[in-house]
């Protein structure tokens, strides 16, 4: 990827000029390929100062700009935090651009990437820059490879944008459907779904300086994000007539799911290999880490009787109580882990992490055939695998033993004293539309690869792609709230789906449901005395983002709008799609729990440390946090559904609780692409 190191908000184009002084001794006989990388059509051009100390790059010398870069390899990691540093030490932005040129083209490119769009979401004064969503910089990543070969043909042939046409992304390339987990593809492989991973462990870097490592509540939000991730997964099985994902309990047992992803690497030009069926897991022993078996079990005993007995001990072999407020973030960094927040890394190791990279390197795990990871060694490239979310409902498992051993739920923690949810409903946007029945089809959309192709055109051009993903039609909650306490209140509105059965139609109960409820909006609401209606976009979601913020959303025919052009330039790419919000349901309908809490806001409410303004980007903050802030909502996440609660069944829960009720909400799914 060779476009240029920053785009800024104005409006404009502009490029840091290398021109006039080379940092990269390869580009200094060659003054008309540099002009060339960067179009003649700049608009503003800067000239890139002096930096004001060059910075030892040795430190990143044994990851080779052709090896594959993976946050879960702990060497490799290392070596990203170097660079972070050495990013967030520039004095200015200024330097910054001068030092990032200096080292773009002399490091791992991924790791580039990586660390640079790091630095540029925790550096005060990049506030306003993008970070360039990752779909762009590596569309190899994200899309079958012979689309990218003729996006090169198409960039090379056809001159004017205008004329180009768009290509398509196949669906269904990577496997057939004798394999029964192909009926996710299109979950596990959208777009939307892997940018926003990759966003999100961009923003919770497990290693790195204390200050952009340390965020509240972060260990805490690695279980939720990646529960949440599980129990939409799960959901969609059900809606697909598969069985909950089997947790990865033993890596001694062959893993009968294969994997053959199809994509191409960013650095390699060659496609990541495969995993046939039954593969066996093996200690992994590779010049840039090692790991047996072993050690994950180990790992994982550790961590479940210190669970069982209720605390964990540090380095100092203090005991520090899992509580229900703090154990479930110690227990997040402990786990994941993260070096720097991990209680003890040397006693409780790096489960999570490691497993990935077993799995990863189950094909060549000694790395005989040389042969790199598999999509499993990346965040970008991870949730593409079925064994991702077999290996996450085991991590996830873990948490949730952690929870079910709290004290279920009491009614002085459930309940809201005068607020009563009279009604509620979820309706689609159109005329005599039934209350209740919503509504998921597929859609072709378009997005541009410009950005990725080496050599391709310029970065004012476009190489749309279209490919085909699942649409919900957008929709409008209403409640009805009866506020009786005399006065005006404030409330936490929680909105959760559920399934009420499984695949083979039997009725769940609640402690089923609540490991499944998938969570949908969460917002705060002001009751006035009386009866309160209350109205909510189905787009205003506190989860998600919109199209334009995960796709650049541009083809031949396609003519941004100012409102696109904004959207754009307030990039930022953590959040669920919107696109995915609802789960697919089913052709004749398929039949959940919707169920709705509003929360005492006096129980809620935390009190920010500074008063800046919530950033553009934070819109998702669910899943994302805000960025600069506490997680804005003081309950534990998942709140009420993760821990037990006082009652058998959801029905006999809304019945105790007046600030609680359900309604029954079908999602119908339409099996016809909409252009
Ligand atoms: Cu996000 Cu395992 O943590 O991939």
């Amino acid at each position: 990827p060779l476009e240029p190191v920053f785009t800024t908000r104005d409006g404009g184009k502009t490029v840091f000029d290398l021109s006039d002084t080379f940092y990269t001794d390869r580009y200094r006989n060659n003054t008309q390929e540099v002009s060339d990388r960067f179009g003649q059509d700049v608009e503003v051009k800067i000239p890139l100062q002096e930096p004001a100390k060059i910075p030892n790059l040795s430190f990143a010398k044994s990851l080779g700009r052709k090896k594959q870069f993976s946050l879960f390899n702990t060497s490799h990691r290392d070596i990203a935090t170097e660079l972070i540093k050495i990013f967030l030490a520039a004095p200015n932005v200024q330097q910054l651009a001068s030092i990032a040129a200096y080292c773009k083209d002399r490091v791992n490119p991924v790791m580039f990437q990586y660390c640079y769009a790091v630095c540029i979401a925790h550096r005060p004064d990049t506030r306003d820059v993008d970070i360039p969503n990752v779909s762009q910089v590596f569309p190899a990543n994200f899309v079958e490879p012979s689309v990218l070969q003729d996006a090169r043909q198409e960039a090379s042939v056809i001159g004017k944008a205008g004329n180009r046409m768009v290509l398509e992304i196949p669906v269904n390339y990577t496997a057939s459907d004798r394999e029964e987990e192909h009926r996710l593809a299109y979950f596990r492989e959208d777009i939307g779904v892997n940018s926003h991973h990759w966003h999100w462990h961009l923003v919770y870097p497990a290693s790195g300086t204390m200050e952009i490592v340390n965020k509240d509540r972060r260990g805490e939000l690695f279980y939720y994000m990646h529960h949440q991730i599980i129990a939409r997964y799960n959901v969609e099985r059900y809606c697909n007539n598969l069985k909950r994902v089997a947790p990865l309990n033993n890596v001694r047992d062959p893993v009968p799911e294969g994997y053959f992803p199809k994509i191409l690497s960013s650095v390699l030009n060659r496609t990541y290999p495969a995993r046939i069926s039954n593969q066996q897991l093996r200690d992994v022993d590779r010049p840039d880490g090692k790991v047996e078996l072993s050690a994950l079990e180990q790992w994982r005993d550790r961590v479940l009787a210190a669970i069982d007995r209720g605390f964990v001990e540090n380095t100092s072999g203090q005991r520090i109580p899992l509580d229900e407020v703090r154990g479930i973030d110690i227990l997040g960094n402990m786990i994941e882990a993260s070096p720097q927040l991990s209680v003890n890394s040397q006693f409780y190791g790096n489960l999570h992490n490691e497993g990935h990279n077993v799995i990863s390197f189950s094909h060549d795990p000694d790395n005989r055939h040389l042969e790199e990871f598999g999509v499993m060694g990346d965040v970008t490239t991870a949730m593409r695998d079925p064994i991702f979310y077999r290996w996450h409902s085991f991590i996830d498992g873990i948490f949730n033993k952690h929870k079910a051993l709290l004290a279920p739920y009491n009614a002085a923690q459930l309940q809201f004293q005068g607020v009563k949810v009279d009604y509620i409903e979820a309706k689609l946007g159109v005329a005599n539309a039934r209350p209740n029945t919503l509504l998921t089809y597929w859609q072709k959309s378009t997005a541009n690869l410009a950005a990725g192709l080496d050599f391709g055109p310029a970065q004012d051009e476009n190489i749309g792609a279209s490919f085909t993903h699942l649409q919900n039609a957008p929709f409008t909650f209403t409640f009805n709230v009866t506020n009786s306490s005399g006065g005006p209140l404030k409330g936490m509105c929680r909105v959760f789906i559920a399934p009420k059965s499984d695949e083979h139609n039997h009725a769940l109960t609640l402690e089923d449901q609540r490991l499944l409820a998938v969570e949908l909006d969460k917002f705060t609401v002001d009751l006035m005395p009386g009866v309160n209606t209350i109205r909510r976009q189905s787009t205003e979601s506190s989860l998600t983002i919109p199209f334009e913020r995960t796709f650049r959303a541009v083809g031949a025919s396609y003519q941004p709008t100012a409102a696109d052009e904004l959207a754009r330039f307030r990039f930022c790419g953590c959040g669920w799609p919107q696109h995915m919000l609802l789960p697919k349901g089913k052709p004749e309908g398929m039949v959940f729990d919707l169920f709705v809490m509003i929360s005492d806001y006096a129980q809620d409410a935390v009190q920010q440390p500074n008063n800046l303004p919530n950033d553009a980007c934070s819109t998702a903050f669910s899943f994302c946090g805000l960025k600069d802030k506490l997680y804005p909502d003081k309950r534990t996440m998942g709140y009420p559904f993760d821990r037990r609660l006082p009652n058998n069944t959801l029905s006999a829960l809304v019945d105790s609780f007046s600030n609680m009720t359900k309604t029954d909400l079908t999602i119908k799914f339409s099996d016809r692409v909409v252009q």
